[in-house]
């Protein structure tokens, strides 16, 4: 069977953010998530105003900000998605019961509530453990990039079925094909490596769009190590969109 478009998915989307993220998707022409893991609040900065332009989502690991401060990070930060137009996604990859989860996404000094337009988390906990997300979209944690990963098959199927019943998801990350109801987001994506030495294993843009039918790449190393991090964003900006029209025509 071929995949649906975005638009067809947008007519089909329940939640807000899903919305959101297809319609970024196609007033951009962009399926990409730029990985901002870099550790200081000034190269988080300038790589989201340099991608901005180019992705429907910048992606953080914000507790790897060594001198994070709300005001000189977040607030900044809120300014070039509302300039650019992407969201946040916060990978805080939440893996507790209810309660501490609650606590990790409102407290401490990140407030992830405040500021994320998205985060992502286990479903380890069970279905319950994701109520707290209720003002954001949450992407599950289905299937890992890593070698050696635990996300095997039965487990991907439990998995599943948590994030296709539960209302706050609105997709999951994986290195497999999932239901058409919610969104695939695919990191492990690099068009000049195969791993990086400590367990990363990397797929091509076209790849993800052909095998997995995925609708998201994420891609961080490839954009933010590279020497022109704008140039290099456009490259796998135009990558995806290609490899996403390409993947209307083909048959899985
Ligand atoms: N990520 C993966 N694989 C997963 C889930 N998440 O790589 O299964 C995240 C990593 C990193 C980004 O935490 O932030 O995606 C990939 O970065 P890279 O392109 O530099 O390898």
């Amino acid at each position: 069977k071929t995949r649906s478009s975005y638009e067809q998915k947008l007519k089909n989307a329940q939640h807000s953010v899903s919305k959101k993220l297809l319609e970024l998707a196609l007033a951009k022409q962009s399926n990409l998530i730029a990985s901002a893991d870099v550790t200081t609040t000034k190269e988080l900065l300038e790589l989201a105003d340099k991608v901005g332009p180019h992705i429907i989502a910048l992606k953080t690991h914000i507790d790897i900000i060594s001198d994070f401060e709300y005001e000189k990070t977040i607030t900044p930060l809120k300014d070039l998605a509302a300039k650019h137009q992407f969201l946040l996604m916060e990978d805080r990859k939440f893996a507790d019961i209810g309660n501490t989860q609650e606590l990790q996404f409102t407290s401490g000094v990140f407030k992830i509530t405040d500021w994320a337009d998205f985060v992502t988390s286990q479903v380890i906990g069970g279905f319950e453990s994701l109520d707290c997300f209720k003002n954001v979209g949450v992407v599950a944690i289905i299937g890992m990039s890593s070698k050696g990963t635990l996300t095997t098959n039965e487990y991907r199927e439990e998995a599943l079925k948590i994030a296709l019943s539960h209302p706050n998801v609105i997709g999951g990350v994986s290195q497999n094909p999932v239901p058409e109801e919610i969104l695939l987001f695919t990191p492990g994506v690099n068009l000049a490596d195969s791993g990086d030495g400590k367990g990363q294993q990397y797929n091509t843009p076209e790849y993800v769009f052909k095998n997995l039918h995925t609708d998201f790449i994420i891609v961080g190393r490839g954009i933010y190590k590279a020497d022109q991090a704008e140039e290099a964003a456009i490259a796998y900006k135009n990558e995806g969109w290609k490899a996403y029209l390409d993947s209307l025509e083909k048959k899985v």
